[in-house]
């Protein structure tokens, strides 16, 4: 029987529920397909552990989790410790060396779940937008001179690569080929950012021609925030820079009902490195500890790690104990306007898996 060696690594805050609920689900799915197994090797990097050894991870961290099939994480923050330090010691320092440079994002309403949109019904907003996750607004170019005089300069420099801009615009393009619709939109701000987002645009177009039968067309981001709101029927596959698409991803969230929902998958398309996946919300301080941290973004990045692992049919499975719990409302936690627990959900889905409240 085959065993996927599983690196979880909760992190901070509700990082810590909502992966043990993950990881409960995952042995749950395994028991019922009978065809895989799951070995889970957690690690407690994050907060608590920087303020025992001053670093987020220890030195030789990634090659503890290099050979592993996937990795599952919950969220980098903590209230003690400056934002900038969690983030690039711990989820940047395993994103950008492993070559995770796809952060692919679906979106779309579960059944049971309101968009704020009151017009939008569930088929009129289905996207998957793809994060450009290895450079950019990211790339941790710039400094500071001056520190601290009124004179201070500091800088972060967006530095964009041909190579990094078009095998990113080249994935977005194909997953949009895989998609029903083949369309694809191109988000830039290339009216102001005069170079780099020109040379998006360039490439985009370049690209554009090895698939001949996607349809594309380009936004300026701000302006696709409005569309998102407006027009979300008129948007399928969406690709744009690491900040942007950071921002636009959260909106998108909101609009599919709550960011406790939303799934994603940080791909090393080459297989070089592990990928891994994690919900897109963070360490969520206001409701740690509560019990009340809605798992269903960690549960739907589950299925994306499956799909990744080739297990369709089991990925298959859990989106839809996922659906058939979301469709109760006894199952909604608070951010969706329900009482329910994490672990009423979290049972909820293992009982969905195996058939029992079909
Ligand atoms: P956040 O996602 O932690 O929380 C934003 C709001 O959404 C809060 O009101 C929170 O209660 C709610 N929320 C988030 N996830 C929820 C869930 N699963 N169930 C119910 N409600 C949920 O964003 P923030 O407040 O901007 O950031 C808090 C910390 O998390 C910061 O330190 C930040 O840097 C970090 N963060 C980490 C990641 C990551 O690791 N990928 C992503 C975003 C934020
Ligand atoms: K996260
Ligand atoms: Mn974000």
């Amino acid at each position: 029987m085959k065993t996927y060696r599983i690196a979880a690594i909760p992190g901070d805050g509700i990082g810590g529920e909502v992966i043990s609920a993950g990881v409960e689900v995952l042995h749950a799915l395994a028991q019922r397909e009978g065809a895989f197994d799951f070995a889970v090797d957690a690690f407690d990097w994050g907060g608590e552990y920087y303020k025992t050894h001053g670093r987020m991870m220890p030195e030789n961290g990634r090659d503890l989790i290099r050979n592993h099939d996937a990795i599952l994480f919950g969220s980098a923050g903590h209230p003690e410790i400056p934002d900038h330090i969690t983030l690039w010691g711990l989820r940047l320092a395993i994103c950008q060396p492993f070559d995770q440079y796809a952060n692919v994002r679906p979106t779309r309403i579960l059944p049971g779940i309101g968009s704020p949109l009151r017009h939008v019904a569930g088929k009129e907003l289905d996207w998957v937008i793809v994060r450009e996750n290895s450079e950019g607004e990211y790339a941790g170019v710039g400094g500071r001179a001056h520190q601290g005089h009124p004179m201070e300069v500091a800088t972060d420099v967006a530095m964009f690569t041909r190579a990094g801009v078009e095998r990113i615009i080249r994935f977005a393009f194909r997953l949009a080929q895989s998609r029903p619709r083949k369309f694809l939109t191109v988000v830039t701000k290339s009216n102001a950012q005069r170079h780099a987002m020109v040379m998006w645009d360039e490439i985009a177009t370049q690209v554009a021609t090895e698939f001949p039968d996607v349809t594309w067309d380009k936004m300026l981001v701000d302006a696709m925030t409005v569309r998102m709101v407006m027009k979300p029927e008129s948007l399928d596959t969406i690709v744009a820079t690491n900040l942007h698409a950071d921002i636009l991803s959260d909106l998108a969230a909101a609009l599919a009902g709550s960011l406790g929902i939303a799934p994603t998958a940080n791909l090393n398309p080459e297989r070089a490195f592990p990928s891994m996946f994690e919900p897109i919300h963070g360490s969520a301080f206001d409701i740690t500890g509560k019990g009340i941290a809605n798992p269903v973004g960690t549960f739907w990045s589950s299925v994306m790690m499956l799909e990744h692992l080739g297990e369709k049919p089991a990925a298959d499975r859990l989106m839809g104990a996922i659906e058939r719990v979301t469709a109760d409302t006894r199952f909604h936690t608070p951010d969706l306007g329900g009482s329910a627990r994490t672990a009423d959900v979290t049972q909820g889905v293992i009982d969905a898996i195996h058939g029992a409240n079909a």
